[in-house]
């Protein structure tokens, strides 16, 4: 299977090339931010707990998205691989990770890292914010704990997946085609 993960912080790109990669690959996309505004315009009792969190920028429980995941890669089968955007974003959720894929014998193949400075994030999420309606990308000072959760919480796990030499680092500021043409450099190398 081809398993990859698109890591970065919040307004990389992530969610922008996952589209672009599940088309072109046929890869199934695993979106943890996807599914928790799911819940929340679903108004269940989790989408309502993860939406206090969410817009002020904090990350939610560990628990609730590996539960997540690991019930969307029981329930998907016969598929090419997964393309994970947002998720792990701290090291229990990616140890969780590796747990579960090692039941299906499919590791990760790539983590593709998407490097973008903090000026050009804050630039593109406030911009999305005009037409998102997402509370999260309303002001520059909830964008900025986005990134300090981001720094703090996700940015170790570069070291833990450098550690397994699966970590590929993008130059994040480009066109959306240039930088895709990157990805696809590195993924057809598997
Ligand atoms: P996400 O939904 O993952 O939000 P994101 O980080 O903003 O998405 P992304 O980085 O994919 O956006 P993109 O750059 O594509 O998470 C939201 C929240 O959910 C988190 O803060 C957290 O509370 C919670 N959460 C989610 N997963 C979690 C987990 N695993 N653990 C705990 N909590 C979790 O898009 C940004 C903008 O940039 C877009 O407008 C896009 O058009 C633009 N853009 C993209 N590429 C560009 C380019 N090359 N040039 C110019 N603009 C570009």
């Amino acid at each position: 299977m081809l398993n990859i993960i698109l890591f970065g912080p919040p307004g990389s790109g992530k969610g922008t090339q996952a589209t672009n990669i599940i088309t072109k690959y046929n890869l199934v996309h695993l979106s943890t931010g996807d599914m928790l505004r799911a819940e929340i315009a679903a108004q269940t009792k989790l989408g309502l707990e993860a939406k206090a969190l969410m817009d002020k920028g904090d990350l939610v429980p560990d628990e609730v998205v590996i539960g997540m995941i690991g019930n969307k890669l029981a329930n998907t089968k016969d598929v090419k691989g997964f393309t994970f955007d947002g998720f792990p974003r701290t090291v229990a959720q990616a140890i969780a990770l590796d747990d579960l894929l090692d039941k299906y014998n499919a590791p990760i193949k790539t983590v593709l890292s998407l490097k973008v400075c903090e000026e050009e994030l804050t630039r593109r999420i406030l911009d999305r914010g005009k037409t998102s309606g997402r509370n999260d990308d309303q002001n520059g000072e909830i964008v900025r704990n986005r990134v300090i959760e981001y720094k703090n919480k996700t940015a170790p796990l570069a070291d833990f997946y450098a550690k397994q030499n699966k970590l590929v680092d993008i130059g994040g500021e480009g066109t959306v085609e240039e930088i895709f043409a990157l990805l696809s450099t590195e993924i057809d190398k598997h």
